[in-house]
């Protein structure tokens, strides 16, 4: 999907939260303020961001009961698993798992009947749809059943026209019934099996027209009733979704217009406010500007993409307390082996780098040099160590020539790989010692871990 565009939509609120998460997820320790402070400027960015105010205080009070609990405070890297829940929070509020369209299979007709207020995108999102359903071998059938604005009709089969599918018209109809009511014959007939309802617009949810609207569906049975909405209203998109779901109960809804400048706050307020999921978002003019709604690329696009949504993976990776704690003890004893050095590889490689388990373990950031981590060099570190014999991983130092030699073989390196490896090894160790001698150090550390 166009990342970008919708990246324009959310840019101000996105921009707030993603500078709080970063300032926090840069701590190795946060207390109980730092989160509720963090919360607080969060619940004045969604507000800000049109965000509707129920929807945010339930926000705020999830986010903190997650967050002010032990096992966040008390991480290893709190900062970051603050992140992940403001993350996951947003995820569910945006309603989690993508929704599709949910129609009866190719060989029974469905029905899809769009709905919305006046010139919210209904009859442009009904021709994308369209288009969408043909591409994946459906037959669609669009009916022009707004018989309100005189251009309608036209507007339709133009439209129509342009991605080669039929519309059903009936010039002289006056009541949009009749005119459902044929071209569900007509397409029963003619082997359409998917039937796309545009409905005639209107300036707001009046009683008049929703009585209209209600008989429409009577006839229609929809499948698929879709609230289209313009995400440029904010919260009146939502009021108007709550409306209409009233009167006809809505099974989605389409936020148009996801493309313009708006504030973001009705794709925040929607799915928590109605419980309808949203399926797909408008992001542009063109007929093939429709995407899927996927919470959790909204959610990582508003906490701003790239960085922060790196962090949330790392999260889930961090090593708890008690591994660093027991790395700590070890490494102050200099009883590190290699053993553990090879368990540090699978994280690793989860986590991108060795430099960035090292910072995970309190006080290692920036004391582990470049020419410690050349990162090109651990597939063979790897399989050098995969090499040897368990009493070797736990004691390096039993390792003579002739098993290096065999080493060397065994994991198809050189003696000088081995020999390499094995120097640099006793370098970190001792390295790793003298910094957990240091009283600085240590002071560090306990400060990091809360201690
Ligand atoms: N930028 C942008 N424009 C859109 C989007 N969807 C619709 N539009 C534009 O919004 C305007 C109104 O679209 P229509 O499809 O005619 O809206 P409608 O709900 O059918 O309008 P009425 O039938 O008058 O109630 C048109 O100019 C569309 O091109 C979208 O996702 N992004
Ligand atoms: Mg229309």
């Amino acid at each position: 999907m166009s990342v970008t565009t919708t990246g324009i939509m959310l840019e101000r609120l996105s921009d707030k939260l993603s500078h709080i998460a970063r300032s926090l997820s840069g701590r190795a320790a946060i207390s109980e303020k730092n989160v509720t402070d963090a919360v607080e400027e969060i619940k004045l960015a969604l507000l800000e961001a049109d965000v509707n105010v129920r929807v945010v205080r339930r926000f705020v009070n999830r986010t903190l009961e997650d967050a002010t609990g032990e096992a966040v405070l008390k991480s290893v890297a709190p900062g970051q698993q603050f992140v992940k829940i403001v993350h996951d929070r947003l995820v569910s509020f945006l309603g989690d798992e993508r929704q599709d369209l949910v129609l009866k299979g190719p060989d029974t007709q469905s029905v899809i009947l769009l709905l919305g207020l006046q010139g919210s995108g209904k009859t442009t999102t009904a021709a994308k749809l369209a288009k969408r359903l043909q591409a994946e071998g459906r037959r669609p059938l669009l009916v022009a059943a707004d018989l309100v604005r005189p251009a309608a009709i036209d507007q339709l089969v133009t439209l129509g026209g342009q991605i080669g599918v039929d519309v059903f018209r009936d010039p002289a109809a006056k009541d949009p019934v009749s005119v459902v009511k044929q071209a569900l014959s007509h397409a029963r007939k003619n082997q359409f099996n998917v039937v796309l309802i545009d409905s005639a617009g209107r300036m707001q949810a009046d009683s008049a027209l929703m009585d209209e609207i209600v008989r429409v569906r009577k006839v229609a049975d929809p499948d698929e009733t879709l609230l289209v909405a313009d995400s440029m209203t904010g919260q009146s998109a939502v009021d108007v979704a709550k409306a209409f779901d009233e009167a006809v109960d809505l099974s989605g809804v389409i936020l148009t217009k996801f493309d313009s400048d708006t504030r973001g706050g009705a794709a925040l307020s929607l799915k928590s406010i109605t419980g309808k999921p949203i399926k797909f978002i408008g992001v542009g003019e063109k007929l093939t500007d429709l995407d899927p709604f996927y919470p959790e690329r909204i959610a990582s696009r508003i906490l701003g993409m790239g960085d922060v949504v790196s962090l949330v993976e790392k999260a889930q990776e961090t090593i708890t307390q008690d591994e660093a704690e027991a790395l700590q003890a070890k490494m102050a004893k200099a009883a590190f082996t290699l053993e553990d050095y090879l368990d540090q590889f699978t994280r690793v490689r989860k986590m991108g780098s060795l430099e960035s388990i090292m910072e995970m373990i309190p006080g290692m950031k920036g004391r582990i040099s470049e020419e410690d981590i050349d990162e090109a060099g651990m597939k063979y570190e790897e399989a050098i160590i995969l090499s040897m014999t368990v009493q070797e991983r736990r004691n390096h130092r039993i390792i003579g020539p002739p098993r290096r030699k065999r080493i060397a073989h065994g994991s198809g390196t050189s003696v000088h790989e081995v020999n390499k490896l094995l120097k640099k090894f006793e370098k970190m160790r001792l390295m790793m010692k003298k910094m957990t001698k240091n009283k600085k150090y240590q002071a560090q550390v306990m400060s990091q871990l809360g201690g």
